[in-house]
């Protein structure tokens, strides 16, 4: 497999779809759903965790990691469910969360109950915390555990307790993790925070001193060196990202790099960044990878992000076309693309009125340290710009409100797969048409980035190979002047009917040039 290739969807299962009718998205919903998938044209899934789990985190928590999640399925329909996959040509990677457990896993439930507990090293326990690092959702990342009075790391929710890599043994039992899943047919992991396995306690929490052994340890293998890994790598940034995926190293296939969606002053905050600067730094990242020999991932959405049409574009006016603006950015970059679920339909972020409406560790953490300090509208605005919760509401199949363990999506009405895919402008098409051209041309996916224009209006970029040259020009939201003599190819097509003199608010133009 030539991983430039592959065009990623991301699935959240909880909330992608639900067959039996119960509030949990399953398996069999994803099955259900391959098709449109194949016809949307990825041909390759990532599928966030649906391991068992208490769900503190939403299946970041995991309590079994080789067991599904009994609300999801089983093991048996799971795997049938990968082969489904590879019948209609679309691979499969699983989330990895090697950092941390659930604090119900047996492993942990062990250690925390004496000191002596064979695994008790499997996780970082201090009689004071050595230092004064923070969770990612708020408080300390030290705990105190009563039964044997010492603090235990946790990075994360204090119901996800770090694993210590340092411990050889915990690094057996995660490479038997990754060897089990590859014996059921999968085609490679995202690993998720993976710079935070390597501890150094006297500096920030991750990218460690033993980071880069301990992911050859996992990855460098004769049996696993060709997969297709993507580690969740916050620090990376500059050269190092050459140490996870450079083409000797045994490492990585790619990684995520989040600079381009770092603009905003932390996560809840209701100012919009500006299109012109994501888009600046996405294009330096593809030109820096291209220099180093790396291959980039190029994305706007997870499901840890709120939504890119609400965040980077406008989604009242022009939601459809800025979602589609957004998707032929991603699609047409240099590197792996990775589509979030509802992307392909410009599902936008909605907005609830009341902290019951949220379900979010994230968010309701940062709701009760802030409430009284804080006014509760500017906390809602907050939570509702920035929240994870986003990203996770039920999947909008059609206009049927949902019952589901999440607050359903409350512009579904108006915004649903059923009535995009039929619309005159449907976001859902306007995607398939950006995917069959990245499939069709060569240059898309293999061929040189070259950043051509980033200003407050607009930004333009080429990819070319020996034979093609292929150019999108995406203006932003204000009309501007459009010069079409400067490109002498042909005119493919493009998210307006007409081409004028003015470029009109989120238009794209997608230009095909032999040479
Ligand atoms: O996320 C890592 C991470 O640091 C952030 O994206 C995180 O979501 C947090 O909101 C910082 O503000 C990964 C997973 O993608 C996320 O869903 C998990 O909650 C987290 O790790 C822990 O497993």
């Amino acid at each position: 497999m030539d991983a430039r290739d592959l065009i990623f969807y991301q699935i959240y299962p909880r909330s992608f779809c639900d067959s039996n009718g119960d509030g949990e998205g399953d398996v069999q919903g994803i099955v259900s759903k391959i098709g449109y998938l194949r016809e949307l044209g990825v041909n390759a899934v990532w599928i966030s965790p649906c391991f068992q789990s208490p769900n503190i985190d939403n299946g970041y928590d995991i309590s079994d990691y080789r067991a599904i999640d009994e609300k999801a399925g089983d093991l048996d329909s799971f795997c049938k469910m990968i082969e489904i996959f590879h019948e209609n040509g679309i691979k499969v990677i699983l989330d990895f969360v090697a950092n941390h457990t659930s604090d119900k896993h047996f492993w942990f439930e062990q250690a925390r109950s004496s000191k002596g507990n064979p695994y008790r090293d499997y996780y970082i326990w201090r009689e004071t915390p050595p230092n004064d690092w923070q969770s990612a959702f708020g408080g300390s990342a030290w705990q105190f555990d009563e039964a044997t009075g010492e603090y235990y790391l946790h990075s994360y929710a204090v119901e996800q307790p770090d694993l210590n890599w340092e411990n050889p043994k915990v690094r057996e039992e995660m490479k038997a993790v990754v060897d089990f899943w590859v014996s059921k047919g999968v085609d490679g992991f995202r690993c998720d925070v993976l710079d935070q396995i390597s501890k150094d306690f006297q500096g920030q929490n991750g990218n460690g001193p033993r980071l880069h052994e301990f992911i050859r340890e996992l990855f460098g293998r004769e049996e696993t060196k060709n997969l297709f890994t993507v580690g969740e790598c916050w620090s990376t940034d500059g050269d190092n990202v050459k140490l996870f995926c450079g083409k000797d190293r045994g490492e990585l296939t790619t990684v995520f790099a989040f600079r381009h969606l770092c603009l905003e002053n932390g996560r809840f905050v209701t100012e919009k960044p500006k299109l012109e600067e994501v888009c600046r730094r996405l294009a330096s990242w593809q030109t820096h990878c291209q220099k180093l020999g790396v291959l980039n991932t190029v994305f706007f959405g997870n499901h840890d992000q709120p939504r890119a049409v609400s965040r980077f574009g406008n989604d009242t006016v022009y939601r459809f076309e800025s979602a589609t603006a957004l998707g032929a950015i991603v699609l047409l970059s240099r590197g792996v693309p990775f589509l979030y679920q509802g992307e392909e339909l410009g599902v936008s972020n909605p907005r609830y009125t009341d902290i019951s409406s949220f379900n979010d560790v994230e968010s309701l953490n940062y709701y009760n340290e802030n409430a009284g300090i804080v006014p509760e509208a500017e906390l809602l605005a907050q939570i509702n710009a920035g929240g994870r919760d986003n990203a996770r509401r039920p999947m909008p199949w059609d206009e049927k409100a949902q019952k589901a363990w999440l607050e359903d999506y409350t512009n579904r009405k108006e915004i649903n797969a059923q009535k995009d895919m039929q619309a005159e402008k449907s976001v859902y098409r306007t995607y398939q048409k950006l995917i069959a051209l990245r499939k069709a041309e060569p240059s898309l996916r293999k061929g040189e980035f070259v950043c051509r224009e980033v200003t407050e209006r607009g930004f333009v970029f080429s990819r070319k190979d020996a034979e093609t040259e292929i150019t999108l020009v995406c203006n932003f939201e204000t009309p501007s002047p459009f010069d079409k003599e400067k490109y002498d190819g042909e005119y493919l097509f493009g998210n307006y009917a007409t081409v004028s003199s003015v470029l009109q608010p989120y238009q794209f133009l997608v230009f095909k040039k032999r040479l």
